[in-house]
């Protein structure tokens, strides 16, 4: 939503007061307390097909707004014969569609990067999958009345930036739009959208990453030529191919980003645990773009040999595909449990990373070492925290807009810190000269890098 001023200097005074974390949720990583960033842990890929909705993750850039149904409208205008403000009511009257989609952040799996970024440190879990309900996108625009020459469509939300941070608006090109399959939802899993998850109205892109998929819709414009806003031209752009790892990248020489990439997750078994000697489960989850997962591989010599697993029986072409494949270890030892997924389009998994700079797309195939040993697991010594004073300038300036989350999960070098803090600057954040020093200092100390 265009913000006033005032209307932001309201929000900043609001929101420390009016939001809980993780209201209506269970069981979930805080990536960002507030803004509202949530991951599903790993057993979330297996406690039903469906993603419930109080485990579903949650990505937000801005504050979460409160939208009151009565008071909102759908605007939808530009290059349409007649400019719309549509109700709630008025869309639901309108032909209804379902169907089950995959949602995945452009950033699952950055955390998982080396050399890293910075940007939330997701690991597995800021993907569900779910059950949408609502109207098409390309009836409520031929509703409008379509004009010659639309290229994209422009998705503005009722969330409003958080200091000087730039608005959230996302596009999508015309073709996309008109896909019978994307649609405007006011529903998830049978039940009205709750807060988090865009209430009233979001858009639901299958098969592309969760950035389009824009939240508490309230306005849509048909575009004759691209929009420059910083979300399109600067974020969520990828070199469109892996880079040498730790290279930069002008966002000029990048595009978009689209579709998601195939890939799949093992969620029965977290990497580097001990197991028995007894038969198991390896379980997890698998999905894809516009085209479906068709089969899921598991190695469990780090990959000399590749066997089937068993794929659930849903047939949602945006939905995701549960596997099981069913082992039993011969002997006391440490192994590696692979998966690959590969669908229609004949593509599969990566063997080795992707880098790229803002860490999107991770698909590796995921790789789960486990040290099978017929006798109870040690003990694990706890690591002592590294003792830092913290400088009272570093409260003052760097817990003002957000928690402290998702400064303490960045793994940061200290030129990284420094770009951090001049970017946090840049968004508001009243850093002086005198005080910069102190501040990367401290955050390079407390908060250095470290593999995964
Ligand atoms: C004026 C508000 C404001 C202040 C003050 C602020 N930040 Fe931020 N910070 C933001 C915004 C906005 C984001 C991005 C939120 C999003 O897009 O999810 C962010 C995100 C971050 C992230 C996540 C990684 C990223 O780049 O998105 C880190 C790390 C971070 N801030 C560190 C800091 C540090 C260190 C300070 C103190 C020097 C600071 N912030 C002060 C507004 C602020
Ligand atoms: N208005 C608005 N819409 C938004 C966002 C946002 O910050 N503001 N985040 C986007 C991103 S990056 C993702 S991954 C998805 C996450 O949807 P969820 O929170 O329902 O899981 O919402 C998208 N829609
Ligand atoms: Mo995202």
């Amino acid at each position: 939503m265009q913000n006033s001023l005032l209307s932001r200097r309201a929000l900043f005074g609001l929101a420390g007061a009016t939001l809980i974390a993780a209201e209506g949720k269970r069981n979930m990583i805080v990536r960002s307390s507030r803004a509202e960033d949530l991951e599903m842990p790993l057993d979330g890929f297996l406690e039903s097909y469906l993603t419930p909705v109080e485990r579903f993750f949650v990505r937000s850039h801005h504050y979460t707004p409160d939208v009151k149904a009565a008071e909102w409208k759908l605007q939808v205008d530009g290059k349409v014969s007649s400019t719309l403000a549509l109700t709630l009511d008025e869309l639901k009257k309108m032909p209804r569609v379902e169907l089950v989609s995959v949602l995945e952040c452009a950033g699952n799996g950055r955390g998982l990067y080396e050399p890293s970024m910075p940007g939330l440190q997701w690991t597995y879990g800021s993907v569900g999958n779910a059950r949408w309900a609502g109207v098409r996108l390309a009836d409520v625009l031929k509703r409008a009345g379509l004009q010659a020459g639309a290229v994209e469509v422009l998705f503005d939300g009722a969330d409003v930036p958080v200091g000087m941070q730039p608005e959230f608006i996302r596009c999508i090109p015309f073709a996309k739009a008109m896909d019978p399959n994307t649609i405007l939802a006011y529903e998830m899993n049978g039940a009205p959208l709750t807060r988090d998850h865009g209430f009233p109205l979001r858009v639901v892109a299958p098969g592309w990453a969760g950035d389009c998929w824009v939240k508490w819709l309230t306005r849509i414009e048909v575009r004759d030529k691209e929009f420059d806003g910083f979300f399109m031209k600067t974020g969520y752009r990828h070199p469109g191919k892996a880079v040498a790892p730790g290279t930069a990248v002008d966002p000029a020489q990048m595009k978009p980003v689209t579709s998601l990439q195939i890939k799949s997750v093992i969620a029965s078994h977290a990497d580097g645990v001990r197991a028995g000697l007894a038969a198991t489960k390896i379980r997890g989850a698998a999905w894809s773009h516009e085209s479906p997962v068709t089969a899921v591989e598991i190695s469990t010599d780090g990959g000399r040999r590749w066997a089937p697993a068993r794929l659930g029986p849903e047939t949602h072409r945006f939905g995701w595909k549960q596997f099981t494949f069913d082992w039993t270890p011969k002997e006391e030892a440490y192994y590696t449990i692979l998966a690959r997924a590969r669908n229609a389009a004949g593509e599969t998994q990566p063997l080795v990373q992707e880098w790229n700079p803002s860490g999107y797309g991770h698909n590796v195939v995921h790789a789960v070492r486990l040290h099978v040993a017929a006798s109870a697991p040690a003990p694990k010594s706890a690591q002592a925290a590294q003792a830092v004073d913290t400088p009272a300038v570093y409260k003052q300036t760097c817990l003002a807009c957000h928690g402290e989350e998702g400064i303490s999960q960045q793994r940061l070098s200290r030129a990284q810190w420094e770009r951090e803090v001049e970017k946090m600057q840049r968004w508001g954040a009243r850093v002086t000269p005198e005080n910069k020093e102190t501040l990367v200092d401290y955050l390079h100390k407390r908060f250095p890098y470290r593999a995964r």
